[in-house]
């Protein structure tokens, strides 16, 4: 029998990887064929992705793929989208989320349709780069456009000539109905946005359609190369592939963000949900992925950034050596979500609330880390509390997964076992849909357990201090 081989193009907001995987019974072989930079730049004021340049790497990775590849799949970083006019072309390059142009927007936004009403249809976390709001302050650009397509959903049509709105980011937008499943004709009304823009949705496992003549020239794919929608959401083909054994887990999907919450078969909707500002994201077969962001490792990239780039592991090393709990920043401040000089934010946000200021990069470093490690805590707590399901383990997946200190400070913050790994759980995600769509494996269930049988993970035991924890818990509130 052979065994099948599947690709996931995986664009996570720091980096893209194409990576291939074998799959059968019992087997699961992830091969990474292709690795690149994700850079944002900055244009005369706007900060950009560089899509055309990750298309090129799409391209690239296909080429690298081998020969017998069955299906592909595209999943990348939430919310953010290109337009088309009427023949398709791309009208103007797509915005990054952090860029400044929604300030202010998302206070606006809520003071004229009411949070009620917004939360209620879309169960989406306030996020002020949340699709809608992003759409509210590109108002005049929506005037000549046809189409407004996802990022993956737009390199889909890049490769195949097809249209249409993958269900797992539509959730993302804060246009989708939360309960029905549809475009929320309310909330597109009531913002006065053009309707006519957001395509047909399209369910994780459906075939898209073949590579356009020219791609399959260009790259050496199969006329017959099916692309596949997978969950086209990140974080929905990440959780996905948590390689979880029992209901009552917990999950952190750790990388640029990180993602902190528990799966849930409806969302959760009440008035105290929103207050907490908890989201309902659309996972793969109907589930929910309740959770907050948390800013995650952020911090600590874009502090990296402003030092040039220094040898991570031996960074890490040291921050080990920096006494616990010191230097203490709440991430989310909103103070610390666009890009710029960070370790000057944090060492500002430390004094502000009283703390030591972090004066070395260790000492930076182990504030970050701390930080998310109480993040962490407080946010899978409150998750807990919000929704009545009990947790009785914490699986962390994505690169942060390979910060040793990072899981083990999270596992002690939590006081709950932490499963580390997988790394590359979004590209599992991504390729186990296909492969379930081609009928290789069975139900969620079984995907994770295929996930937790053939892949490396590591468990931390809680330990440490827990008074220490609890006490910098409400110094922090
Ligand atoms: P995203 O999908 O958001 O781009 P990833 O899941 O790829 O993010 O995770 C990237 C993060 O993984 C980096 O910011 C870094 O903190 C962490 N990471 C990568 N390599 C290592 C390593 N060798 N040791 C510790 N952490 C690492
Ligand atoms: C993680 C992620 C997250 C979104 C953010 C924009 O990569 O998709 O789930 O909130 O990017």
């Amino acid at each position: 029998t052979t065994t099948p081989t599947f690709a996931a193009v995986d664009l996570g907001a720091s980096s893209g990887r194409v990576m291939t995987a074998r799959i059968g019974a019992g087997t699961l072989d992830l091969t990474e064929v292709h690795r690149f930079p994700n850079r944002p730049v900055r244009a005369n004021g706007t900060l950009y992705w560089d899509l055309l340049g990750l298309y090129g790497n799409v391209l690239d990775g296909l080429r690298a793929a081998p020969p017998e590849l069955v299906s592909v799949g595209i999943d990348s970083w939430a919310v953010d989208y290109g337009l088309l006019d009427g023949n398709g072309t791309l009208l103007g390059n797509p915005v990054h989320y952090r860029d400044t142009r929604t300030d202010g927007v998302m206070e606006r936004v809520r003071a004229e349709v009411g949070d009620d009403l917004l939360y209620q249809v879309s169960g989406l976390q306030f996020l002020p780069f949340n699709t809608v709001y992003q759409l509210v302050a590109a108002r005049a650009d929506l005037e000549r456009a046809e189409t407004l397509l996802l990022i993956p959903d737009l390199l889909a049509f890049w490769l195949t000539g097809q249209v249409g709105a993958e269900r797992t980011n539509a959730s993302t937008t804060g246009l989708l109905d939360v309960r029905e499943g549809v475009w929320s004709g309310t909330l597109i009304e009531r913002l006065g946005l053009p309707g006519r823009l957001l395509p047909g949705l399209r369910e994780p496992g459906e075939v898209i359609g073949r590579p356009r003549p020219e791609v399959a020239e260009e790259t050496g794919v199969a006329a017959g190369l099916a692309v596949t929608a997978v969950a086209s959401h990140d974080t929905a083909s990440a959780v996905a592939a948590v390689p979880a054994t029992t209901g009552r887990f917990g999950y952190i999907s750790c990388g640029t963000w990180s993602l902190v919450g528990v799966e849930l078969p409806a969302p959760v909707l009440g008035e105290e949900s929103r207050k907490a500002n908890f989201t309902n994201e659309g996972g793969v077969d109907g589930t929910v992925r309740y959770l907050r962001n948390v800013m995650g490792l952020w911090l600590l990239q874009e502090s990296m950034r402003a030092w040039g780039s220094p040898d991570l592991p031996a960074l890490l090393a040291e921050a080990e050596r920096v006494p616990a709990l010191r230097s203490l920043v709440d991430p989310d401040d909103p103070e610390f979500l666009p890009p710029g000089d960070m370790p000057s934010r944090i060492a500002a946000h430390c004094v502000r609330r009283g703390f030591p200021e972090p004066r070395t990069r260790a000492e930076v470093v182990r504030c970050v880390l701390d930080s998310l490690a109480l993040a962490h805590r407080r946010t899978l707590r409150e998750a807990v509390r919000l929704s009545g399901r009990e947790v009785e383990v914490v699986h962390l997946v994505g690169g942060g997964s390979r910060n040793d200190l990072l899981c083990r400070l999270t596992a002690d913050a939590c006081g709950l076992p932490v499963v580390a790994g997988p790394v590359e759980a979004t590209a599992l995600g991504n390729v186990l849909v296909q492969a379930r769509a081609h009928g290789v494996v069975g139900d969620l269930a079984e995907m994770r357990d295929l996930v937790a049988r053939t892949q490396t993970l590591r468990r931390y035991e809680p330990g440490g201090d827990a008074a220490a924890w609890a006490e910098a818990a409400d110094r922090l509130r």
